[in-house]
Protein backbone atom coordinates (compact mmCIF):
# COMPACT_ATOMS: atom_id res chain seq x y z
CA UNK A 1 0.00 0.00 0.00
CA UNK A 2 1.27 3.17 -0.55
CA UNK A 3 -0.42 6.53 0.67
CA UNK A 4 -0.87 10.35 -0.16
CA UNK A 5 -2.71 12.54 1.76
CA UNK A 6 -3.26 15.89 3.26
CA UNK A 7 -0.76 18.65 2.81
CA UNK A 8 1.96 17.86 0.62
CA UNK A 9 2.64 18.99 -2.82
CA UNK A 10 0.62 20.10 -5.39
CA UNK A 11 1.39 18.67 -9.07
CA UNK A 12 -1.09 17.38 -11.23
CA UNK A 13 -0.35 15.13 -13.99
CA UNK A 14 -1.12 16.43 -17.70
CA UNK A 15 -1.38 13.57 -20.38
CA UNK A 16 -2.26 14.94 -24.05
CA UNK A 17 -3.95 12.08 -26.02
CA UNK A 18 -4.04 12.69 -29.63
CA UNK A 19 -5.42 9.52 -31.21
CA UNK A 20 -9.11 8.85 -30.71
CA UNK A 21 -10.23 5.37 -30.30
CA UNK A 22 -13.95 3.83 -30.64
CA UNK A 23 -15.63 2.16 -28.01
CA UNK A 24 -15.16 -1.26 -29.05
CA UNK A 25 -17.15 -4.42 -29.14
CA UNK A 26 -15.77 -8.09 -29.46
CA UNK A 27 -18.82 -9.86 -31.07
CA UNK A 28 -19.24 -10.82 -35.02
CA UNK A 29 -22.85 -11.73 -34.43
CA UNK A 30 -23.71 -8.12 -33.70
CA UNK A 31 -22.44 -6.94 -37.30
CA UNK A 32 -25.46 -7.20 -39.10
CA UNK A 33 -28.41 -4.62 -39.38
CA UNK A 34 -30.78 -6.22 -36.85
CA UNK A 35 -31.99 -3.57 -34.03
CA UNK A 36 -29.90 -4.57 -30.23
CA UNK A 37 -32.42 -4.37 -27.48
CA UNK A 38 -30.45 -3.21 -24.87
CA UNK A 39 -33.23 -4.73 -22.54
CA UNK A 40 -32.14 -3.77 -19.16
CA UNK A 41 -31.35 -0.20 -20.34
CA UNK A 42 -34.75 0.47 -22.11
CA UNK A 43 -32.81 1.28 -25.15
CA UNK A 44 -32.01 0.17 -28.82
CA UNK A 45 -29.77 0.64 -31.71
CA UNK A 46 -32.98 1.82 -33.73
CA UNK A 47 -32.28 5.06 -31.40
CA UNK A 48 -30.87 7.81 -32.60
CA UNK A 49 -27.78 7.13 -29.90
CA UNK A 50 -25.29 9.15 -31.64
CA UNK A 51 -27.39 12.37 -31.09
CA UNK A 52 -27.47 11.16 -27.52
CA UNK A 53 -24.37 9.59 -26.86
CA UNK A 54 -21.68 10.26 -29.37
CA UNK A 55 -20.25 12.53 -26.83
CA UNK A 56 -19.64 10.42 -23.93
CA UNK A 57 -16.34 10.51 -22.31
CA UNK A 58 -16.83 9.16 -18.76
CA UNK A 59 -19.00 6.46 -17.54
CA UNK A 60 -19.44 6.90 -13.82
CA UNK A 61 -20.38 3.79 -11.79
CA UNK A 62 -21.94 3.35 -8.51
CA UNK A 63 -23.43 0.71 -6.88
CA UNK A 64 -26.76 2.67 -5.80
CA UNK A 65 -29.33 4.69 -7.98
CA UNK A 66 -29.48 7.10 -5.02
CA UNK A 67 -25.45 7.33 -6.02
CA UNK A 68 -26.19 7.79 -9.54
CA UNK A 69 -28.40 10.70 -8.95
CA UNK A 70 -25.97 12.30 -6.66
CA UNK A 71 -23.38 12.15 -8.70
CA UNK A 72 -25.56 13.52 -11.74
CA UNK A 73 -26.60 16.68 -9.46
CA UNK A 74 -23.18 16.72 -8.68
CA UNK A 75 -21.70 17.05 -12.08
CA UNK A 76 -24.35 20.02 -13.29
CA UNK A 77 -22.42 22.22 -10.53
CA UNK A 78 -18.72 21.04 -10.32
CA UNK A 79 -18.18 19.81 -14.27
CA UNK A 80 -16.03 22.56 -15.77
CA UNK A 81 -17.43 21.91 -19.27
CA UNK A 82 -21.01 22.19 -18.33
CA UNK A 83 -22.70 25.24 -17.34
CA UNK A 84 -25.94 23.80 -15.25
CA UNK A 85 -29.33 23.77 -15.83
CA UNK A 86 -31.61 26.20 -15.59
CA UNK A 87 -32.86 27.03 -12.25
CA UNK A 88 -35.87 24.87 -10.94
CA UNK A 89 -34.89 22.10 -13.06
CA UNK A 90 -33.23 18.79 -11.84
CA UNK A 91 -31.35 15.81 -13.75
CA UNK A 92 -33.73 13.52 -15.59
CA UNK A 93 -33.39 9.21 -16.26
CA UNK A 94 -32.25 8.51 -19.04
CA UNK A 95 -34.22 4.57 -20.59
CA UNK A 96 -35.87 2.97 -18.01
CA UNK A 97 -35.18 2.61 -14.39
CA UNK A 98 -36.39 -1.03 -13.45
CA UNK A 99 -32.65 -2.08 -12.91
CA UNK A 100 -30.70 0.94 -13.39
CA UNK A 101 -30.74 4.44 -13.21
CA UNK A 102 -28.84 6.26 -15.88
CA UNK A 103 -27.96 10.06 -15.96
CA UNK A 104 -26.11 12.21 -18.71
CA UNK A 105 -24.44 15.52 -18.14
CA UNK A 106 -22.57 16.81 -20.86
CA UNK A 107 -20.11 14.32 -21.80
CA UNK A 108 -20.38 12.47 -18.15
CA UNK A 109 -23.02 9.64 -17.79
CA UNK A 110 -23.66 8.46 -14.22
CA UNK A 111 -25.45 5.09 -13.98
CA UNK A 112 -25.75 2.37 -10.65
CA UNK A 113 -24.96 -1.03 -10.80
CA UNK A 114 -26.48 -2.63 -8.55
CA UNK A 115 -24.85 -4.64 -6.22
CA UNK A 116 -22.34 -8.15 -6.98
CA UNK A 117 -20.83 -8.86 -10.94
CA UNK A 118 -24.08 -10.20 -12.00
CA UNK A 119 -25.52 -6.94 -12.05
CA UNK A 120 -22.64 -5.04 -13.47
CA UNK A 121 -22.05 -7.71 -15.68
CA UNK A 122 -25.28 -6.40 -17.42
CA UNK A 123 -24.71 -3.34 -17.07
CA UNK A 124 -21.06 -3.44 -18.72
CA UNK A 125 -22.33 -4.99 -21.85
CA UNK A 126 -25.09 -2.97 -22.57
CA UNK A 127 -23.32 0.07 -21.65
CA UNK A 128 -20.43 -0.67 -23.90
CA UNK A 129 -22.77 -1.66 -26.88
CA UNK A 130 -24.96 1.56 -26.34
CA UNK A 131 -21.44 4.10 -26.20
CA UNK A 132 -20.46 1.33 -29.72
CA UNK A 133 -23.33 2.53 -31.62
CA UNK A 134 -23.67 6.05 -30.42
CA UNK A 135 -19.87 5.93 -31.60
CA UNK A 136 -18.42 8.02 -28.39
CA UNK A 137 -14.81 7.80 -28.14
CA UNK A 138 -12.06 7.71 -25.46
CA UNK A 139 -14.27 7.10 -23.30
CA UNK A 140 -13.43 5.80 -19.48
CA UNK A 141 -15.31 3.76 -17.15
CA UNK A 142 -14.99 4.47 -13.13
CA UNK A 143 -16.32 2.98 -10.74
CA UNK A 144 -16.74 4.86 -7.32
CA UNK A 145 -17.63 2.50 -4.74
CA UNK A 146 -17.85 1.27 -0.81
CA UNK A 147 -15.53 -1.42 0.80
CA UNK A 148 -14.65 -2.91 3.76
CA UNK A 149 -10.88 -1.83 3.86
CA UNK A 150 -7.90 -3.85 5.92
CA UNK A 151 -5.29 -1.94 7.58
CA UNK A 152 -7.07 1.27 6.42
CA UNK A 153 -9.54 3.24 8.46
CA UNK A 154 -13.61 4.29 7.28
CA UNK A 155 -13.13 7.22 5.17
CA UNK A 156 -9.88 6.02 3.45
CA UNK A 157 -10.00 6.15 -0.25
CA UNK A 158 -8.55 3.58 -2.16
CA UNK A 159 -6.99 3.47 -5.95
CA UNK A 160 -7.34 -0.19 -7.21
CA UNK A 161 -4.27 -1.38 -8.66
CA UNK A 162 -5.12 -4.85 -9.19
CA UNK A 163 -8.32 -7.29 -8.55
CA UNK A 164 -8.56 -10.91 -6.82
CA UNK A 165 -10.77 -13.20 -7.33
CA UNK A 166 -11.93 -15.78 -4.72
CA UNK A 167 -9.14 -18.09 -5.26
CA UNK A 168 -6.55 -14.69 -4.41
CA UNK A 169 -5.41 -14.67 -8.02
CA UNK A 170 -5.55 -11.14 -9.62
CA UNK A 171 -7.81 -12.49 -12.51
CA UNK A 172 -11.80 -12.51 -12.99
CA UNK A 173 -13.22 -15.93 -13.26
CA UNK A 174 -16.20 -16.73 -15.06
CA UNK A 175 -17.95 -19.82 -16.67
CA UNK A 176 -18.95 -19.81 -20.09
CA UNK A 177 -20.35 -22.98 -21.82
CA UNK A 178 -19.83 -25.17 -18.65
CA UNK A 179 -15.60 -24.11 -18.89
CA UNK A 180 -13.85 -21.71 -16.27
CA UNK A 181 -12.38 -18.82 -18.48
CA UNK A 182 -10.09 -16.21 -16.38
CA UNK A 183 -8.43 -12.80 -17.54
CA UNK A 184 -6.08 -10.83 -15.95
CA UNK A 185 -8.06 -8.07 -13.69
CA UNK A 186 -5.42 -5.12 -13.49
CA UNK A 187 -5.74 -1.54 -13.63
CA UNK A 188 -3.70 0.70 -15.65
CA UNK A 189 -1.14 1.87 -13.24
CA UNK A 190 -0.51 5.38 -14.98
CA UNK A 191 -3.74 6.27 -14.34
CA UNK A 192 -3.88 5.39 -10.93
CA UNK A 193 -1.23 7.38 -10.33
CA UNK A 194 -2.97 9.86 -12.45
CA UNK A 195 -5.40 9.92 -10.29
CA UNK A 196 -3.77 9.98 -6.63
CA UNK A 197 -2.06 13.12 -8.11
CA UNK A 198 -4.90 15.08 -9.01
CA UNK A 199 -6.94 13.65 -5.33
CA UNK A 200 -3.55 14.72 -3.79
CA UNK A 201 -3.62 18.67 -5.64
CA UNK A 202 -7.59 18.64 -5.43
CA UNK A 203 -8.63 16.67 -2.34
CA UNK A 204 -6.11 17.29 0.51
CA UNK A 205 -8.22 16.70 3.61
CA UNK A 206 -9.11 13.23 1.97
CA UNK A 207 -7.17 10.18 3.36
CA UNK A 208 -5.53 8.40 -0.62
CA UNK A 209 -3.93 5.11 -0.57
CA UNK A 210 -3.65 2.83 -3.29
CA UNK A 211 -3.42 -1.25 -3.18
CA UNK A 212 -5.07 -4.56 -4.17
CA UNK A 213 -9.01 -5.27 -3.80
CA UNK A 214 -10.49 -8.58 -3.56
CA UNK A 215 -13.33 -8.70 -5.14
CA UNK A 216 -15.98 -11.11 -4.18
CA UNK A 217 -19.43 -12.76 -5.11
CA UNK A 218 -20.90 -12.57 -1.21
CA UNK A 219 -20.54 -9.83 1.35
CA UNK A 220 -20.52 -12.11 4.07
CA UNK A 221 -19.33 -15.56 3.98
CA UNK A 222 -17.37 -14.21 0.70
CA UNK A 223 -15.54 -11.64 2.89
CA UNK A 224 -14.83 -13.72 5.53
CA UNK A 225 -17.38 -12.00 8.09
CA UNK A 226 -18.79 -13.47 11.08
CA UNK A 227 -21.95 -11.57 11.50
CA UNK A 228 -23.76 -13.17 8.34
CA UNK A 229 -26.97 -15.71 9.07
CA UNK A 230 -24.44 -18.64 8.56
CA UNK A 231 -20.84 -19.33 9.48
CA UNK A 232 -19.06 -22.12 9.26
CA UNK A 233 -15.46 -21.06 10.21
CA UNK A 234 -13.89 -19.52 13.07
CA UNK A 235 -12.90 -15.97 14.35
CA UNK A 236 -9.21 -17.17 14.24
CA UNK A 237 -10.01 -18.58 10.43
CA UNK A 238 -11.46 -14.78 9.86
CA UNK A 239 -8.36 -13.26 10.90
CA UNK A 240 -5.94 -15.48 9.45
CA UNK A 241 -7.79 -14.80 5.81
CA UNK A 242 -7.43 -10.90 6.62
CA UNK A 243 -3.84 -11.42 7.34
CA UNK A 244 -3.39 -13.50 4.36
CA UNK A 245 -4.70 -10.64 2.33
CA UNK A 246 -2.81 -7.92 3.84
CA UNK A 247 0.32 -9.98 2.76
CA UNK A 248 -0.50 -9.58 -0.74
CA UNK A 249 -0.85 -6.07 -0.34
CA UNK A 250 -4.68 -6.49 -0.25
CA UNK A 251 -6.61 -2.51 1.09
CA UNK A 252 -9.80 -3.70 0.89
CA UNK A 253 -12.93 -5.85 -0.18
CA UNK A 254 -16.07 -5.03 -2.17
CA UNK A 255 -18.28 -7.03 -4.76
CA UNK A 256 -17.05 -5.80 -8.47
CA UNK A 257 -13.39 -5.21 -8.72
CA UNK A 258 -12.36 -8.19 -10.69
CA UNK A 259 -14.91 -8.17 -13.62
CA UNK A 260 -14.88 -4.10 -13.89
CA UNK A 261 -10.87 -4.46 -14.43
CA UNK A 262 -11.27 -7.39 -16.73
CA UNK A 263 -13.92 -6.62 -18.53
CA UNK A 264 -12.77 -2.57 -19.30
CA UNK A 265 -8.88 -4.73 -19.94
CA UNK A 266 -10.44 -6.98 -22.37
CA UNK A 267 -12.03 -4.18 -24.53
CA UNK A 268 -9.14 -1.60 -24.14
CA UNK A 269 -11.46 0.96 -22.23
CA UNK A 270 -9.49 2.97 -19.77
CA UNK A 271 -10.85 2.49 -16.38
CA UNK A 272 -10.24 3.22 -12.58
CA UNK A 273 -11.42 1.85 -9.07
CA UNK A 274 -11.88 4.70 -6.46
CA UNK A 275 -13.48 2.99 -3.23
CA UNK A 276 -13.77 4.27 -0.09
CA UNK A 277 -13.99 2.43 2.73
CA UNK A 278 -16.13 2.28 5.39
CA UNK A 279 -14.44 0.30 8.19
CA UNK A 280 -11.59 -1.17 8.96
CA UNK A 281 -12.45 -5.15 8.50
CA UNK A 282 -9.24 -5.91 11.26
CA UNK A 283 -11.86 -3.67 14.07
CA UNK A 284 -14.97 -5.33 13.09
CA UNK A 285 -17.66 -6.88 10.65
CA UNK A 286 -20.61 -4.29 10.95
CA UNK A 287 -20.70 -0.95 9.32
CA UNK A 288 -21.16 1.17 12.57
CA UNK A 289 -20.55 4.56 11.36
CA UNK A 290 -23.50 7.30 11.22
CA UNK A 291 -25.55 8.02 7.82
CA UNK A 292 -23.49 11.65 7.85
CA UNK A 293 -20.45 10.19 8.26
CA UNK A 294 -20.97 7.73 5.20
CA UNK A 295 -22.54 10.15 3.19
CA UNK A 296 -18.99 12.27 3.75
CA UNK A 297 -17.05 8.87 2.70
CA UNK A 298 -18.82 8.85 -0.24
CA UNK A 299 -19.28 12.45 -0.97
CA UNK A 300 -14.94 12.28 -0.87
CA UNK A 301 -14.81 9.64 -3.47
CA UNK A 302 -17.03 11.23 -5.75
CA UNK A 303 -15.04 14.69 -5.31
CA UNK A 304 -11.62 12.63 -6.27
CA UNK A 305 -13.74 11.26 -9.37
CA UNK A 306 -15.03 15.08 -10.66
CA UNK A 307 -11.99 16.70 -9.84
CA UNK A 308 -10.15 13.91 -12.12
CA UNK A 309 -12.84 14.04 -14.90
CA UNK A 310 -12.47 18.20 -14.58
CA UNK A 311 -8.28 17.46 -15.00
CA UNK A 312 -8.70 15.25 -17.92
CA UNK A 313 -11.67 17.52 -19.91
CA UNK A 314 -9.25 20.24 -19.22
CA UNK A 315 -6.35 19.03 -20.57
CA UNK A 316 -7.78 17.55 -23.45
CA UNK A 317 -10.54 19.92 -24.36
C1 LIG B 1 -19.78 -2.54 -1.90
O1 LIG B 1 -20.91 -2.35 -1.22
C2 LIG B 1 -21.92 -3.24 -1.71
C3 LIG B 1 -22.28 -4.22 -0.62
O2 LIG B 1 -22.72 -3.52 0.52
C4 LIG B 1 -21.31 -3.89 -2.92
O3 LIG B 1 -21.90 -3.44 -4.13
C5 LIG B 1 -19.94 -3.41 -2.89
O4 LIG B 1 -19.05 -3.74 -3.80
N1 LIG C 1 -18.97 -3.21 0.72
C1 LIG C 1 -18.48 -4.45 0.79
O1 LIG C 1 -18.57 -5.21 -0.18
N2 LIG C 1 -17.87 -4.85 1.93
C2 LIG C 1 -17.79 -4.05 3.00
O2 LIG C 1 -17.25 -4.47 4.04
C3 LIG C 1 -18.31 -2.75 2.93
C4 LIG C 1 -18.91 -2.35 1.77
Amino acid sequence: MSSSSSSSSSTTTTTTTTTTTNVKIQNEYLKNDETDYLYHLGLDSSMDLKSMFSDVRFVCMGGSASRALKIAQRLCKELNVFEGLPAGLDVATIGKTERYSMYKVGPVVSVNHGMGMPSLSILLHETTKLLHYAGAKDVMFIRVGTSGGIGIEGGTVLLTTAALNGELDELFTLYVLGEKRQWPATIDADVVEEIRQVARAQCPSVKVVTGKTLGTDCFYEGQGRLDGAICEYTEHDKFAFLKRLHALGVCNIEMEASLFAAFTRRLGIRAALINVALLNRLHGDQVTSTSAQLSQFTDDAISIMIAYINSKLTNQG
